[in-house]
């Protein structure tokens, strides 16, 4: 085999962070065109008096962030604050089949929208159409449907909690539970799976755990590129001797290695801190197994040590106290066989107890978790083998211990909170009415997938976004895309043009929001929204830059206006009275959610305040009373695997990209420049189909619902375990059937897709 590695695959040496990542954010700043201004922008980020950053939900440190340093967040907000602009004259020149052809990059590279746009058929083109003309069209679209529930309203985690919170409370008014959302098929794994364990379906750590903490477990998450600002936490604990337990197919750069650019030492000696003190390439999909084979060596210790006259090793009186269903638990954990551990999880029986030994040392332990987890067709009984591995020994409601969940979207945990959700609970129908004086429907609405299923069966005729791109976000966009074009209405709000606005409905609006970066005026003054970030922290936002033009509205102005063209007086709910200051929004807010109490008082505490999560007090909102051991029997294998040529496909960011904002080309800690088009493999798997590094290859997944194949694909060695195979996310999502989905929550098995893999002819 020729040592000459494929064009733009080099093999990356140096640490993550460092130099590199400041050459970066002034690349950056220099692309965007805003040089001058960018870095008072990248200043004001995260800091009391300015914006949330709109790369992470990850918190900030008594909001004295060194996020100046930070490159992705520079990236997320340069891709904001740009100078470019995609205003009326940019859509008169290209009609849509034009612009249908352009990459996903160069669409959103336009600039920001300045203009509500309506699609014309005649032309082709979008045209520029005046608000109140629009938000009539949209209000006649959806009165003109025989069901409310004919619609569907998405969201995508960048709204506010003011908007997401107007948002759903438009659309129940309207009358439909409807409300597919990016957390859809991201957490949802953890909101359906951590609630039925320990009563709550967030993290119940805070930043300050992590001083306290004797270990960190991290599984299937990848914080230099994805949570840039966690860098700064585990480095410090890693100096401070925090041993770091590693579980990823991958061997991703940061987890490895990290420089911190605001570390003068390492600065200027070129030196790093090691992050991971150990790295499990666990094969793709096998964390059940390896979460198994743990407990199944815990239980064995614990036998041991007791037989042995010890106290055991499990924590016996957070177990007797706190818990329920301990012996269901070791009875499956019994059943489950060690060569069916090694072979799903193809890790040895010595990496299992080393990471058991740092286990059991450790008096606290923080688990943290991301996509890796999620994304499976069982991301619900990972999350919660995740929670039965930290109960054993009481790693839940103590200081320095505790389940993370790495949130996506900035503010999608706060999404959710107000009340984005297809199953109302009566609590919030309860608060709907006290602040409302309507009782909005309880019947179940549908989530992304349900959206989508009925889109392209014709259930659902109308689709308003709230920000993202979903279709091009969702698994098997081709069906997706045909299902959109047969739309009666589409409706967008967004900062940028994609690929989704391009689906054309019989009637497509485009409606420019300004963005976190904006300064966000009313009649009352300039206006501040809240979020939440992936520790429970509401803190307020508030953009500060000139809105790119004369014509952008707020997303609250935007979802008040179509509300009252599309509801007229069928509620007394003063639409511009809250438009008009934010702080009315959260006045409701507070009455339909009573742990917002004193919302406008508590926010104005630097770095703002903690909603209660129960479980970090060790109080269990379970039907039980008790946080509880829950079972998932067997390796839950996917039975199209055991195909002898079966690969499992796993889908990943690169480090140049935001979800389906693709900001450039390369991804350098993974060695690649300039190009998206490969598939990352082991060289076994490449020998047994007699390829070599660098052949063009053919993707095609294995699934009677959805026989595709994507062409043209350049095959890169790589250090990943023998079986599994990587790629990127979306170009990869055209192989991923809209029926391989998580039965428990709905998430979308994006991170476990079975393939083929051939050489091209
Ligand atoms: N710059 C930037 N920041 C982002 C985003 C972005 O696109 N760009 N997206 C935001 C959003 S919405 C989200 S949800 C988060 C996503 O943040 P992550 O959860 O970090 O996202 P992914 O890139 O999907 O990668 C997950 C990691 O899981 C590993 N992995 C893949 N399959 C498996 C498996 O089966 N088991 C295990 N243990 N590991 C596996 C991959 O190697 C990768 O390191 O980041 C948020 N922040
Ligand atoms: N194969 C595969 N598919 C995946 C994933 C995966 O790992 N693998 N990850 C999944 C995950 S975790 C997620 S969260 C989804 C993401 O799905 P989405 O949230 O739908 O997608 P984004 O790419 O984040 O959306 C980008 C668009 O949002 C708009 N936008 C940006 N900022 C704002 C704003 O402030 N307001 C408004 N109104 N609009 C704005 C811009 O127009 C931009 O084009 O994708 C999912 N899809
Ligand atoms: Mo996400």
């Amino acid at each position: 085999m020729s040592k000459k590695r494929p064009d733009g695959i080099e093999t990356y040496t140096a640490p993550a962070g460092g130099w590199g990542a400041l050459k970066a954010v002034a690349q950056t700043l220099a692309r965007q065109q805003i040089i001058a201004e960018g870095a008072r922008t990248l200043l004001k980020a995260n800091q009391p008096s300015g914006f949330d950053c709109p790369g992470c939900a990850w918190p900030d440190p008594k909001h004295t962030s060194s996020f100046e340093f930070c490159e992705n967040g520079a990236k997320a907000i340069t891709w904001e604050s740009t100078s470019k602009r995609a205003g009326s004259d940019f859509f008169a020149e290209h009609t849509v089949a034009e612009l249908w052809q352009w990459s996903d990059h160069k669409l959103e590279d336009q600039g920001r929208l300045t203009h509500p746009l309506i699609y014309d058929h005649a032309s082709d083109r979008y045209l520029p159409i005046e608000w109140d003309a629009a938000f009539a069209r949209i209000a006649s679209g959806l009165n003109s449907l025989p069901s409310p529930h004919m619609a569907e309203f998405y969201t995508s985690g960048r709204a506010s909690n003011e908007a997401a919170f107007l948002f759903q409370l438009f659309v129940r008014a309207y009358g439909t539970n409807n409300f597919p959302d990016c957390s859809n098929m991201c957490h949802e794994a953890t909101s359906v799976g951590l609630p039925m364990s320990i009563g709550v379906g967030k993290g119940t750590v805070t930043l300050e755990d992590f001083d306290h903490t004797d270990a960190i477990f991290s599984f299937g998450h990848n914080p230099g590129t994805n949570h840039p600002r966690m860098m700064t936490t585990l480095h410090e604990a890693s100096r401070r001797g925090v041993p770091i337990v590693v579980f990823n197919p991958l061997k991703e750069r940061a987890l490895e290695r990290f420089a911190a650019p605001q570390d003068p030492i390492e600065m200027t000696t070129l030196s790093s801190t090691p992050i991971a003190s150990a790295y499990h390439q666990v094969r793709t999909g096998g964390d059940l197994a390896a979460l198994k084979g743990m407990m199944k060596r815990i239980f064995e210790r614990d036998a041991a040590d007791i037989a042995a006259g010890g106290p055991g090793v499990l924590d016996r009186d957070f177990i007797a106290t706190h818990t329920i269903g301990l012996e269901a638990l070791k009875a499956d954990v019994a059943r489950t066989e060690w060569p069916e551990i090694f072979e799903k999880s193809g890790l040895t029986l010595e990496a299992l107890d080393s990471a058991v030994d740092v286990y059991l040392k450790a008096k606290n332990v923080i688990l943290c978790y991301g996509m890796g987890i999620t994304q499976h067709a069982n991301g619900t009984a990972n999350v919660q083998q995740l929670a039965n591995f930290l109960m054993l020994r009481g790693n839940i409601g103590r200081q320095g211990a505790g389940i993370c969940p790495l949130r996506g979207h900035s503010n999608v945990q706060g999404d959710r909170t107000v009340g984005i959700t297809e199953i109302p609970n009566d609590a919030l129908l309860d608060g709907m009415e006290k602040a409302f004086g309507f009782r909005p429907p309880a019947e179940k609405g549908h989530n992304a997938v349900e959206a989508i299923e009925a889109i392209i069966e014709g259930r659902s005729k109308a689709l308003v976004c709230l920000g993202g791109n979903l279709a091009v976000a969702m698994s098997d966009p081709e069906a997706t895309f045909q299902g959109m074009r047969q739309l009666d209405l589409a409706v967008h709000m967004a900062t940028k043009l994609n690929r989704s606005h391009l689906l054309i409905a019989k009637t497509s609006i485009i409606l420019p929001v300004l963005g976190r970066t904006d300064q966000d005026l009313q009649t009352t003054g300039p206006q501040s929204v809240t979020v939440e970030d992936s520790m429970s922290m509401v803190h307020s936002s508030r953009g500060f830059l000139k809105p790119p033009g004369d014509e952008l509205k707020s997303e609250p102005a935007i979802i008040a206006g179509i509300a009252a063209a599309t509801l007229g007086d069928k509620y007394a709910i003063d639409w511009q009275a809250m438009t008009a200051d934010y702080r009315l929004i959260r006045d409701k807010i507070e009455i339909v959610f009573p742990d917002f109490r004193d919302f406008n008082t508590r926010i104005k505490t630097p770095g703002g305040f903690r909603l209660s999560v129960p479980a970090c007090e060790r109080i269990w909102k379970t039907p039980s009373g008790k946080a509880e051991f829950l079972v998932a029997p067997g390796l839950d294998e996917d039975p199209r695997l055991r195909d002898n040529d079966a690969l499992v496909l796993t889908t990943l960011r690169s480090h140049d990209q935001y979800n389906t904002t693709i900001y450039g080309l390369d991804d350098r800690y993974r060695g690649v420049f300039g190009r998206r088009d490969v598939i990352f493999m082991n060289r076994l798997d490449l020998e047994a189909r007699g390829l070599a590094d660098g052949d063009l290859i053919d993707i095609e997944s294995i699934s009677a619902s959805n026989a595709r194949t994507v062409s043209g694909f350049t095959a890169v060695a790589y250090d990943i375990p023998a079986g599994s195979v990587a790629g990127y996310y979306p170009e990869m999502n055209k192989v991923i059937a809209l029926a391989d989905y998580d039965r428990k929550s709905g998430t979308p098995a994006y991170k476990g897709v079975p393939v083929t893999i051939r050489g091209r002819a």
